[in-house]
């Protein structure tokens, strides 16, 4: 087997960056210590404070963030922290060249019933400022607390994943990864329908119409409601993730965030072959306005984003 500490020193970037992604491999790993034990420890239940956005912390929210500081404190070659769960970035006093952004414990609401969460994350050049394109990023992954704990990494040509294994290292289990071209599996959270914009409402409906609607085949939904599990499912069997912009998510730009969110998933699905858009952009193309901004993501198996693309290009923007 490959650990990752072999892997990384394989790849044909810095060390300075590679040591940049271990770092966030060991924050990861006891994370993954932490989420195992939490009901036996009481680790759980709300932290009692609202972070930035106004959403309700959970007890984890803030320890997976407190564990992620704790170990980019501890790497010299990391300047800034940009996180979820604080509302400014923190730049930490050392010459580091790197700045990470991270959705320490992404899907948290999910926690109370056992479901898969994940850490996300990006890696970009500190000197460049805190808002750069998705493009502009040096390497991005995510860690799934599932069944097994996979981390996911690119450095933005492919995307390789890992599994924790029982002594705390990670394994490459998966290499060059590809997102199937086609699928017939979406994700989206159809409860929120009635606020759909009319692109979103014609993909779906093509969908649901099934073998004999405009799109000739019968599709599947599933919805996990964490985004690195709906993510990860569709980087190992295909199919498309949609958050997309809707009539209550307008006034904020959309519901997930650009520098932690959508961007790292986007490099990590469009090095694996597949696309990603806000319907009318490419994500990694958009220039961020500010550390917490919200965009709608769509992203996934190349020809069902072209599907959701061509209902946009029928629509005019407003
Ligand atoms: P979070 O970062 O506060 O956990 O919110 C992001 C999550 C994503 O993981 C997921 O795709 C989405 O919110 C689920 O939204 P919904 O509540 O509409 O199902
Ligand atoms: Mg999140």
């Amino acid at each position: 087997m490959t650990t990752l500490s072999d892997w990384l020193a394989a790849q044909p970037v810095d060390p300075k960056l590679a040591s940049v992604v271990a770092t966030m491999a060991t924050a990861s790993a006891e994370i993954a210590d932490v989420l195992r034990l939490a009901p036996i420890s009481g680790q759980t239940g709300l932290a009692g404070q609202t972070n930035v956005q106004g959403e309700a912390q959970k007890a984890l929210d803030v320890i997976s963030n407190d564990i992620v500081l704790n170990h980019i404190r501890r790497n010299p070659d990391i300047s800034i922290l940009v996180s979820e769960e604080l509302d400014e970035a923190v730049h930490i006093e050392n010459q580091g060249r790197f700045l990470v952004a991270t959705d320490p414990l992404d899907g948290s609401s999910n926690l109370d019933v056992n479901v898969t969460v994940g850490t996300i994350f990006s890696v970009l050049d500190a000197t460049k400022g805190l808002l750069q394109p998705g493009s502009a990023q040096l390497a991005a992954g995510y860690a799934a607390y599932g069944p097994a704990t996979s981390l996911v990494l690119t450095f933005g040509t492919s995307t390789a994943v890992f599994t924790l294994d029982a002594d705390g290292t990670f394994q490459l289990t998966l290499d060059n990864m590809s997102v199937a071209p086609a699928s017939a599996e979406y994700a989206i959270n159809t409860a929120r329908e009635r606020l759909w914009d009319a692109a979103t409402r014609g993909y779906v409906a093509e969908n649901v119409a099934g073998e004999t609607g405009p799109a000739g085949k019968r599709h599947n939904m599933r919805w996990v409601g964490s985004m690195v599990a709906d993510i990860h499912r569709i980087l190992m069997r295909g199919g498309i993730f949609l958050y997309p912009l809707d009539s209550e998510t307008t006034s904020k730009g959309g519901r997930l965030r650009l520098l932690y969110e959508a961007n790292p998933m986007a490099l990590v699905v469009e090095a694996a072959g597949g696309r990603s858009t806000t319907g009318r952009e490419r994500i990694l193309d958009l220039v961020p306005t500010g550390i917490h901004q919200r965009v709608p993501v769509i992203l996934g198996s190349a020809e069902e984003v072209a599907r959701v693309e061509a209902w946009y290009a029928k629509i005019p923007a407003n």
